[in-house]
């Protein structure tokens, strides 16, 4: 899919406050805005009209916008994300994506927009943490008059589906080991890569190009072989927040 415009939000000053279960200590945060102004940079390299929604200073990990909305060609779904302390962030989303898709607000249920992952009209979405079957069913209700499908992949880890596994376009996979030999991808090419490497699997395709996190060369190695440029981005202060390269921007 081409993406003409992409929805992203500048971290906020609170942002060392977010949810996270990495142990690797507080982002700083003037490196945390270098690295999203670099992911920023990078989208309007590739053609990507950026639209920059104000800080969330009550809500830390607001920046995370991917979390709070799924969108396609035709609608939006506004998701009920899982962690209660993120379900206020949904109020600041609505009103810029509804400029641009019909809304279809989510009322039952947990869902991150994380465990999302479409590949043409099918959703795969990770039963985990954030996302449970309530939500799933919800969000089902919602896309299948729009002749979308949907498939829940139980996760034993990982925050979100989309932490183990991407969809590069051209029926490439990117997933870990442990999801690689689901029933589910048999069809797909899948490009397995190591648990070591797994903040990796967070790569982002964009118009023809891939993102991928900084100082994974095994998975940069092993994506160069797809023959699409490859933009290396460093996401460490992400990565202690435990968001990587897609959960900051909804593309469209
Ligand atoms: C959270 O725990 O909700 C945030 N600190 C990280 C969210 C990352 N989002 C994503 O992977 N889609």
């Amino acid at each position: 899919m081409h993406f003409t415009k992409a929805i992203v939000r500048c971290p906020a000053a609170s942002c060392g406050a977010g949810l996270t279960t990495a142990q690797s200590g507080a982002p700083d945060y003037a490196r945390t805005l270098t690295q999203f102004q670099a992911y920023c940079d990078a989208f309007r390299s590739l053609g990507v009209e950026l639209i920059e929604l104000p800080t969330l200073d009550a809500f830390p990990d607001g920046h995370f916008v991917e979390d709070v909305a799924v969108v396609t060609a035709e609608f939006a779904v506004i998701t009920r994300p899982g962690a209660p302390a993120r379900r206020g962030e949904i109020d600041s989303i609505a009103t810029p994506l509804a400029a641009h898709r019909s809304l279809l607000p989510m009322h039952d249920g947990r869902l991150d927009g994380g465990d999302v992952m479409q590949v043409d009209k099918r959703f795969y979405i990770g039963l985990s943490g954030r996302t449970d079957a309530a939500g799933i069913a919800a969000f089902e209700a919602l896309v299948a008059p729009h002749g979308y499908t949907v498939e829940a992949i139980p996760l034993e880890a990982g925050l979100h589906l989309k932490s183990v596994l991407n969809y590069l376009g051209d029926d490439v996979l990117l997933v870990t080991e442990a999801l690689a030999g689901h029933r589910a991808f048999d069809g797909f090419r899948r490009i397995v890569i190591d648990t070591a490497d797994e903040y990796a699997c967070n790569t982002l395709p964009v118009n023809g190009a891939l993102l991928t996190p900084a100082g994974y060369p095994r998975v940069h190695e092993k994506i160069a072989a797809l023959d699409m440029p490859v933009h290396v981005l460093d996401a460490s202060e992400f990565h202690k927040m435990d968001g990587g390269l897609t959960c900051l921007s909804l593309r469209f």
